[in-house]
């Protein structure tokens, strides 16, 4: 039976194998300098990477363009997470003055006269082909409507509400925003550059800097597709909510892969390699991936698919008034399919009621909903907010462990005092 390297758990198999063999490159840097770093994160309990680099002082600006202020943005890092009660009232797309920045050093600013994407590779028919900034958009253009979510989201509830250690950005649940993206397929990029029917992988890399952990450089950030994602649904997007890409989100250009974890959408994309055999960077093997009780020692398969989450667009914390009806109001989304139920519960999960939805339900975007809430009694109290998507599949209680903190699904426990 020929490999279908479009099954996710199949790709991993596969490339697990020849990892653990050695027999699969790992694209740009040693296996043991990888091996090294493994070891001296698991031994310091932080592999610092996923934590955005050589952890930034608090002080020390983020590298990141647009305006932060305090009440559209909480600074983490290197990092900028959206807080959630900023995006009451606003549309079905993150406006991009609050949209969150996950960067592992800092925004390059890139001229789109400059820009210029290299496609090469043993898994091309011939020679590199370049595309400048004028070729791609002379391309077909496509838009859709997609979230780009980090796989760490929601991070900080494994330890907040699950009494769990775990490695990285302490994110609440604002590592995701919804754009409207506008770009040309990869796939016809792709094929311009004569992909062959034996290329198995490609990799974007970004020309941001290089990123150094725990005193090895990892080179610039990239991590490989397999080549039937590449051409099935993933953009080149130089647009976002209709305007040119801004620095900080990977303008002049980025990959956008739909329902993929953030890290798959590279950003100031620079060069793809097509490869006739399998890659592996550090950000497919060190880190997402699952690592932990009931994981293989190598890490579960690289991640894939986002998971399941909803958020309360109010503060952590918020103080709200008894015996005044609100409206609360949040999000819900899911990598898998598209929301379709979302219930509330006021009272920390003893009853729970249907929620409106604003939005009709769509694959890789969002659904805005709200309840009504009429708070009887003063003193601590949590709103929970639990989805159902598609495919069935409802929030749990908790999220099984893994040590660097992704795919948080659990349903959050969101506190508030009712004064
Ligand atoms: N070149 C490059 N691409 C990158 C990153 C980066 O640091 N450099 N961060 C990735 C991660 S981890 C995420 S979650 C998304 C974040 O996209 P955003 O900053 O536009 O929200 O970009 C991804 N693409
Ligand atoms: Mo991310």
């Amino acid at each position: 039976m020929p490999l279908d390297l479009s099954d996710e758990s199949q790709y991993d198999r596969t490339r697990l194998r020849q990892w653990a063999r050695g027999r699969a490159r790992s694209a740009g840097v040693d296996r043991r300098d990888l091996l090294k770093l493994f070891a001296a994160g698991a031994a310091a309990g932080s592999l610092g990477l996923a934590a955005g680099g050589t952890a930034a002082a608090a002080a020390e600006p983020p590298g990141i363009v647009k305006p932060l202020p305090p009440e559209l943005f909480t600074i983490r890092g290197t990092n900028a997470e959206t807080n959630f009660a900023a995006l009451r009232g606003t549309g079905p797309l993150t406006p991009l003055d609050r949209f969150f920045v996950r960067n592992h050093t800092r925004t390059p600013r890139i001229e789109a006269g400059d820009w210029r994407l290299e496609v090469w590779g043993d898994g091309l028919a011939g020679g590199p082909a370049t595309f400048s900034y004028d070729r791609l958009r002379a391309l077909p253009a496509v838009e859709r409507t997609l979230f780009i979510e980090c796989a760490g989201n929601g991070r900080s509830f494994y330890s907040t509400q699950q009494g769990q250690q775990v490695t990285g950005t302490a994110w609440t649940l604002g590592a995701i925003g919804v754009a409207r993206w506008r770009g040309a397929r990869l796939s016809d990029v792709l094929r311009q550059a004569g992909v062959l029917r034996g290329a198995v992988d490609v990799l974007p890399r970004g020309l941001d800097d290089e990123v150094v952990a725990n005193g090895v450089n990892l080179g610039r950030v990239r991590r490989p597709l397999p080549v039937s994602k590449a051409l099935d649904d993933v953009l080149l997007a130089y647009e976002m909510n209709g305007e040119p890409l801004p620095p900080d989100h990977g303008g002049p250009v980025r990959l956008v892969v739909p329902e993929w974890v953030g890290i798959s959408s590279i950003k100031w994309v620079g060069d793809i390699e097509v490869s006739a055999e399998p890659l592996y960077s550090p950000w497919n093997t060190d880190t997402y991936r699952l690592f932990g009780p009931g994981q293989p020692a190598e890490g579960s398969a690289p991640l894939t698919r986002q998971t399941l989450k909803s958020a309360f667009e109010l503060e952590l914390g918020a103080s709200v008034p008894v015996h005044r009806t609100r409206l609360l109001t949040g999000r819900s989304w899911s990598g898998a399919a598209p929301v379709h139920r979302v219930e509330v519960s006021t009272d920390g999960g003893a009853r729970w009621q249907r929620a409106r939805l604003h939005d009709a339900p769509r694959r890789g975007g969002w659904v805005r909903w709200s309840v009504p809430w009429t708070p009887r009694a003063t003193g601590p109290t949590a709103l929970l907010a639990r989805a159902t998507d598609a495919t069935g599949r409802t929030q749990p209680a908790t999220t099984a462990h893994n040590t660097q903190g992704y795919l948080f699904d659990a349903i959050v426990r969101h506190p508030v005092t009712v004064v």
